[in-house]
């Protein structure tokens, strides 16, 4: 037997894992209940538990460790023994006298803190201790958890840009504990009844428009909601062309199927205000919202010259612009952006050889959520339901060539990553009939949405 397993039997006998009918924190009805707090009391099997997760960890990356209370608080604490990384605890409510503190112990911003999880179900209560532990300028990449309860838990953590590992999946024990005749046939029959449920539920399901409409704030993301029920269209056209004449004839033609125009202004050659006027002219009457995919990267106060000013006045006309967040959180803060226009942040581009890393992508789409102007991110990963999720680089074909590296299909957009919108340019354009084409990709990305609520 695995020394994981082994160990899993020992910590099994304390009966940390109990089988009836139990009310979980989340109000979830489970079969099963899993406690780890027996532990706390075991000093041996407290050091063979620090001891499986340094295999699994290298620990001389953390400048701390940090529980999540109050049950990881002992085996953080062993941990910390074990590695030398000194230990913080996270209090779970303020005690509302004295210093006041949530993280006791000594630390300063910027240090690199680990996180340990006993069970983890839904991820809620790791990600209030990850919000708070930010808040004090702490940076949490790496997360562990003892037990997966495969319930989405890790799929939640991982889809907000850290990494989680776990030491035991909860199917695999069941397993285990069933093949050594630990578990009654009734029981796993049950148990694994609830599971597959349950895992089938947090996979499948996605929010629907109307859904994801409660959860904005901004009228734009409301309004692109809207003409996208009304018209049944996720499409955004990306028109990636050099002379306006070109554009306006293309987007007079497939108006009716987008809910979006996505423009570079600055690869046209014969820009001009009367473009603008003709374009916004356009978009009120076919009912779609205009994309400056500007990508703002600069330090606040130049992207707020290059919001405004110029021959583009960018603000004078589009609904939505795009930002990078490398500059960090200020510079997309006084931009003195008017009330009916909006920013897309850009977490992750679609090229295959982006740069963003996970810690990068986790920061962009933790600033988003909580800047009122956001309202949503391009990404290749699900991210957060409060954020629109924008995906370019969509392509029907396949990338088998290797030629297409960059582009996924458009159901795949839709069901790998929930995404809300797709962006299509060369795809549309570059076809013979652009109005065709449109009208497959927009059918294509409307089912998709439709057949994964
Ligand atoms: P394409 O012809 O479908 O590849 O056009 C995609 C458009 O989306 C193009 O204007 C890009 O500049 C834009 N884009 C992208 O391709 N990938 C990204 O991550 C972002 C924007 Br953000």
């Amino acid at each position: 037997m695995e020394k994981k397993e082994h160990f899993f039997l020992k910590i099994y006998d304390l009966g940390i894992i109990k089988f009836g009918n139990f009310t979980l924190k989340s109000g979830i009805k489970s079969p099963i209940y899993i406690d780890f707090r027996p532990i706390a009391s075991r000093p041996d099997l407290l050091i063979k538990l620090s001891d499986l997760l340094i295999n699994e960890t290298n620990f001389s990356d953390f400048e701390l460790i940090c529980g999540v209370p109050y049950a990881a608080l002992p085996i953080a604490t062993a941990l910390s023994l074990r590695t030398n990384v000194p230990l913080i605890i996270k209090r779970k409510e303020n005690k509302g006298y004295g210093t006041e503190r949530m993280i006791e112990g000594i630390y300063k911003k910027g240090q690199n803190c680990f996180l340990i999880e006993d069970v983890i179900t839904s991820g809620d209560s790791l990600l209030k201790t990850i919000i708070d532990l930010e808040k004090e300028g702490l940076i949490i990449k790496d997360i562990m958890s003892i037990l997966d309860r495969e319930q989405g838990g890790i799929e939640n953590i991982k889809k907000r840009g850290y990494n989680i590992k776990t030491l035991f999946r909860i199917g695999d024990i069941l397993n285990m504990l069933n093949k050594i005749n630990l578990l009654k046939k009734k029981e796993l029959h049950m148990i694994q009844l609830f599971f597959k449920k349950k895992i089938k539920n947090v996979q499948e399901k996605r929010l629907s428009y109307e859904e994801k409409r409660k959860k904005l704030n901004h009228p734009i993301g409301k309004k692109l909601i809207d003409i996208s029920l009304e018209k049944k269209t996720n499409l955004i056209f990306s028109a990636d062309i050099m002379y306006s004449n070109k554009i306006l004839e293309l987007v007079n033609s497939i108006g009716d199927i987008i809910c979006g125009l996505k423009i570079h202004a600055d690869i046209i050659n014969d820009f001009s205000s009367s473009f603008i006027t003709s374009l916004k002219k356009i978009s009120l009457e076919k009912k779609f919202l205009l994309f400056e995919d500007r990508k703002l990267s600069d330090v606040g106060y130049t992207n707020y010259l290059q919001l405004h000013y110029g021959i583009h006045k960018i603000s004078s006309w589009a609904d939505i612009i795009t930002v990078h967040l490398l500059s960090g959180k200020n510079s997309i803060q006084k931009l003195n952006i008017p009330c009916n226009m909006a920013l897309i942040t850009i977490s992750e581009m679609s090229s295959h050889d982006r740069l963003s890393d996970d810690n990068y992508i986790r920061n962009v789409l933790n600033i988003s959520i909580k800047n009122p102007k956001v309202i949503g991110t391009v990404a290749q990963r699900k991210v957060d339901d409060r954020l629109l999720l924008f995906s370019p680089g969509i392509h029907f074909s396949n990338n088998k060539n290797n030629k297409k590296k960059d582009y996924i299909h458009p159901r795949k957009a839709f069901e790998k990553n929930k995404t809300d919108f797709i962006i299509v340019g060369k795809a549309i354009y570059q076809s013979k009939n652009p109005v065709l084409e449109a009208e497959k990709y927009r059918k294509e990305a409307w089912n998709a949405y439709e057949t994964k609520l």
